[in-house]
């Protein structure tokens, strides 16, 4: 029963799915997200705290709180929390990462593409300490933004460092 969004209204979703973003935080850390269906994300680390990490098909709960308002959030198998608002026609966004104490110490162990290193991130994150939180409040600013199709494999398919040069800077 893990993976039920309670709240999941899927004609809300239609316009959202299928949005690529890349944003900044205002401490600088820059992410990019791919609302791949109703339920599921796919992202991109490319700088800060854990830059390099990219991971596919992460369940998510998704809902729509107005025109163009979007509230996205799911649990990593890492144990980190992560809720993002996102306003598209202001192009701002308010994410809360809640990372666990063994990521605060060590973030490099969860730097890789996830999918590949599952049982290890449930292994570092079973063995933990969880506590206490490093709790990350930032609002941040949408640089890119388009529509692409749902269940494209082609927006998120490589880690950063293997995109081509000014992929992230493009601003639209
Ligand atoms: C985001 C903030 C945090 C985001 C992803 C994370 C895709 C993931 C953090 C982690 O698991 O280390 O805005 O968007």
């Amino acid at each position: 029963m893990s993976q039920v969004s309670e709240s999941l209204h899927p004609a809300e979703l239609v316009d959202f799915v299928g949005s690529h973003l890349i944003y900044t935080y205002d401490n600088g850390w820059q992410y990019e997200l791919y609302v791949k269906d109703e339920n599921t994300i796919d992202y991109r680390i490319h700088s800060g705290m854990v830059g390099g990490r990219w991971v596919r098909d992460q369940f998510a709960h998704i809902v729509r709180l107005g025109e163009g308002i979007y509230k996205i959030s799911w649990d990593e198998p890492t144990g980190t929390c992560v809720s993002v608002a996102v306003n598209l026609p202001k192009r701002k966004l308010h994410g809360v990462i809640f990372f666990p104490d063994w990521i605060a110490r060590d973030p490099k162990k969860t730097v890789c593409f996830q999918n590949d290193h599952l049982d290890a991130m449930r292994a570092y994150r079973d063995a933990g300490p969880t506590y206490p939180k490093l709790v990350i409040d930032e609002f941040a600013t949408i640089t890119f933004m388009e529509r692409r199709d749902r269940d494209d494999q082609s927006v998120i398919d490589c880690p950063p460092e293997k995109l081509p040069s000014g992929y992230a800077d493009r601003r639209n």
